[in-house]
């Protein structure tokens, strides 16, 4: 048994709580000591541009991994939505303009959407997470969710457009779902399985 401060750590290189809590959760028992950027004093990250998940993702591990000196993760993720041909997309944390709350945005979506039938509201979470750490090793994986618009937001649960995306198979919203039920099948989940796979063997890491 390895004490956590003798193990390396992994930097969680968001400064979205919500989504620092699911990845915290996702990353369960991998070999490292997982700390948030949101801890670190006069922690930032580089503003997103509007190229790509990847782009961005990349951006934001090179970025922590160079504050930190340590192993970073990061998470670039997004709605896109076929009615709207594709968007928000990588633009999904800024949608409807700056200032806007989690609802605000969802409410701003459904306006979008106003008169489109159910069969023309389907939608899907992308998530890509790149790892970079110092020495330049550098590693991406990507997860996918699809989904419909609801008509209204429902459930309390997850964060950002949760309320609004239904998850077909279980007939409930990401709002609605328990956050372990969420986990199993959202595209953070598989993106974030595919990453601890990666970590298990990463280069240079120290303590099991
Ligand atoms: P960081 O860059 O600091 O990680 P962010 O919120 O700006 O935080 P993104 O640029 O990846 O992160 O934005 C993704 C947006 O997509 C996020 O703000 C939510 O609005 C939405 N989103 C991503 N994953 C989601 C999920 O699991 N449930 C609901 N909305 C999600």
């Amino acid at each position: 048994m390895t004490s956590a401060s003798s193990r390396s750590k992994l930097v969680l290189a968001t400064l979205n709580p919500a989504k620092a809590r699911e990845l915290q959760t996702l990353l369960g028992a991998v070999p490292f000591e997982v700390v948030s950027l949101a801890t670190v004093p006069g922690a930032h990250l580089p503003p997103e541009g509007e190229s790509s998940y990847v782009a961005n993702a990349l951006a934001k591990a090179r970025a922590a991994a160079r504050l930190t000196g340590a192993l970073a993760l990061a998470d670039d993720s997004g709605l896109e939505v076929d009615a709207l041909g594709g968007q928000p997309g990588i633009a999904s944390a800024r949608y409807g303009g700056p200032g806007l709350s989690d609802a605000e945005r969802c409410t701003r979506l459904l306006q979008a959407l106003t008169g489109v039938p159910p069969e023309q509201r389907g939608a899907r979470f992308r998530c890509v997470i790149a790892l970079a750490d110092p020495a330049g090793h550098e590693q991406l994986v990507e997860g996918g969710a699809e989904g419909q618009i609801t008509s209204a937001p429902r459930g309390s649960d997850g964060f950002g457009y949760d309320p609004i995306f239904l998850y077909l198979p279980l007939g409930q919203t990401f709002a609605e779902l328990s956050p372990e039920v969420k986990n199993q099948v959202s595209h953070r989940g598989r993106a974030t399985a595919r990453a601890r796979e990666l970590l298990r063997s990463w280069p240079g890491r120290s303590g099991t």
